[in-house]
């Protein structure tokens, strides 16, 4: 296994849930972690806790701003294309372009944008890991998701395209597929801000997972032997038989 403790691990969206939990857990696990996200403040004070994390202001939507990222690094082993998030649940029909626009441009171009300026690090590490979070939205649809599950969907094509482009280099890739994880935002986010609306979507699921969980997950597919790729993990609650059957105790 590659030693852990000159390696950098890029994590985005780092600055709440998923991104901040694998931040930590990188770190535990001896890596070098850049923590990247528009809110310094949060990245700041997560640098302050967290021996071996470092806060790297990026807005994965501005090319300069992933440009500047890329060019500061003087490595990058290990990149978690974590930044991302829904926006909105309205059918298709009601649909806000705006909110597609978003969804797009965070989860799907703003992959793209960081993926292409590191992969020359991660190709230069020699034993490179690249782990995108996608969704089980990324393998099936559901009311109200067309625009996230559209983006989660264009994720896992490109993630899949890559791992064919790049066999021969010295890059793994791996996807992974959360269902249902409650953390702080995501539902805030998707439902602008409607507290009661959020805490519906968990209402009586006994153990959703939780970002930890999903932390555990890539800190177990980044540190397997450099031969060993794991393609997709998929991680449902065990009360989440699949999108539709979420077994709630009322
Ligand atoms: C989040 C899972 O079911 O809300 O990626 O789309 S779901």
């Amino acid at each position: 296994m590659t030693d852990p403790t000159v390696r950098t691990a890029l994590v985005t969206g780092a600055s709440s849930g998923i991104g901040e939990a694998t931040a930590r857990r990188l770190a535990a696990e001896g890596y070098r972690v850049v923590a990247a996200a528009r809110r310094r403040d949060r990245l700041d004070a997560l640098a302050a806790e967290v021996p071996g994390v470092r806060a790297v202001t990026l807005d994965v939507t501005d090319q300069a701003s992933v440009d500047a990222l890329a060019a500061s690094l003087d490595r990058c082993d290990v990149l978690v294309n974590n930044a991302g998030g829904a926006f909105g649940l309205e059918p298709v029909a009601e649909a806000r372009v705006d909110d597609w626009q978003r969804m797009y441009d965070v989860n799907v171009l703003g992959a793209l944008r960081v993926t292409r300026a590191l992969l020359p690090k991660l190709v230069a590490s020699g034993d490179g890991v690249l782990v995108m979070l996608t969704s089980t939205a990324a393998f099936v649809s559901y009311e109200g998701g067309g625009g996230y599950c559209a983006a989660k969907h264009a994720q896992t094509a490109m993630t899949e395209t890559l791992r064919l482009e790049l066999c021969g280099e010295p890059v793994r890739v791996v996807e992974v597929a959360p269902g249902m994880v409650k953390t702080d935002e995501f539902a805030l986010t998707r439902f602008g801000g409607d507290a009661e609306r959020a805490a519906k979507l968990y209402e009586g699921v006994p153990d959703p997972l939780t970002a930890d969980d999903i932390a555990d997950v890539i800190a177990f597919a980044v540190t397997r032997p450099a031969h060993v790729n794991i393609d997709r993990l998929v991680v449902r609650p065990r009360a989440q038989a699949a999108q539709h059957k979420v077994h709630r105790v009322t």
